[in-house]
């Protein structure tokens, strides 16, 4: 047996190679607030090991991160998460998890260079975090849907119609639950920003 036909078997199963059909690379970003579910999200979908990092808080976060509702986070993102889903043999995304808070705003304008769309990710117990991703969004003209991250913890249980309003989202921006720690969910999200993609795009077609 070859060298070359041992080592691709001993390849972990979580390496999934990307296929030779795959044609279309869509860059796509998962942007909210501060410990909201991004790097769980782009973790459990990613078929690439993800890279990420993730920094023990600094000394300069502290006061600065908000940890309402999240004391057992001790970890913060301070750059990207990055992963790959094929969502069908063509059709291939790429992840970038991006810092929400408001100091890292300055990698933002840079990231959302060639983003084709985006998910905001909502915590509905830290709402306030969600308005500055989606005014830099709709700045940037970038698609988007919104994502609520339903924690176990949150006990007030908000429906989707008092989200869209808390958030004032227009009509035509889906706005869906999840659980990013469930790849299915987390897929069912991409899924549906793509779908959204598609349609705008239609809907862009028949105007002009
Ligand atoms: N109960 C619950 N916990 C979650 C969920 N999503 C993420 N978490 C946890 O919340 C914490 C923050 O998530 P993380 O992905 O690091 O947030 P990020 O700052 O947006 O990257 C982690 O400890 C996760 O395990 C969820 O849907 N339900
Ligand atoms: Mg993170």
């Amino acid at each position: 047996m070859g060298s070359a036909t041992s080592e691709a078997s001993a390849l972990p199963a979580t390496r999934t190679p990307l296929g030779d059909a795959a044609e279309t690379g869509l860059k796509i970003v998962v942007v909210g607030g501060f410990g909201v579910g991004k790097t769980t999200l782009v973790r459990s979908v990613s078929e690439i090991r993800p890279l990420n990092t993730e920094e023990v808080m600094t000394q300069a976060g502290i006061g600065v991160d908000d940890l309402g509702g999240v004391a057992a986070k001790t970890t913060t993102t301070v750059a990207f998460d990055f992963g790959r889903i094929s969502l069908n043999e063509r059709l291939v995304l790429y992840l970038f998890g991006a810092p929400g808070q408001e100091r890292f705003w300055f990698l933002w304008d840079r990231l959302f260079t060639g983003t084709l769309g985006a998910v905001v990710l909502v915590d509905t117990r830290r709402m306030d975090d969600s308005w500055y991703a989606i005014d830099r969004l709709e700045h940037h003209g970038t698609p988007f849907v919104v994502a609520v991250n339903r924690f176990d913890e949150d006990t007030a249980a908000h429906s989707l119609d008092e989200i869209r309003q808390a958030l004032a989202l227009p009509e035509g921006v889906p706005l869906i639950e999840c659980d990013a720690r469930v790849r299915t969910s987390g897929k069912h999200v991409l899924v549906t920003l793509v779908d959204h993609l598609y349609h705008m795009a239609l809907a862009q077609e028949s105007a002009s």
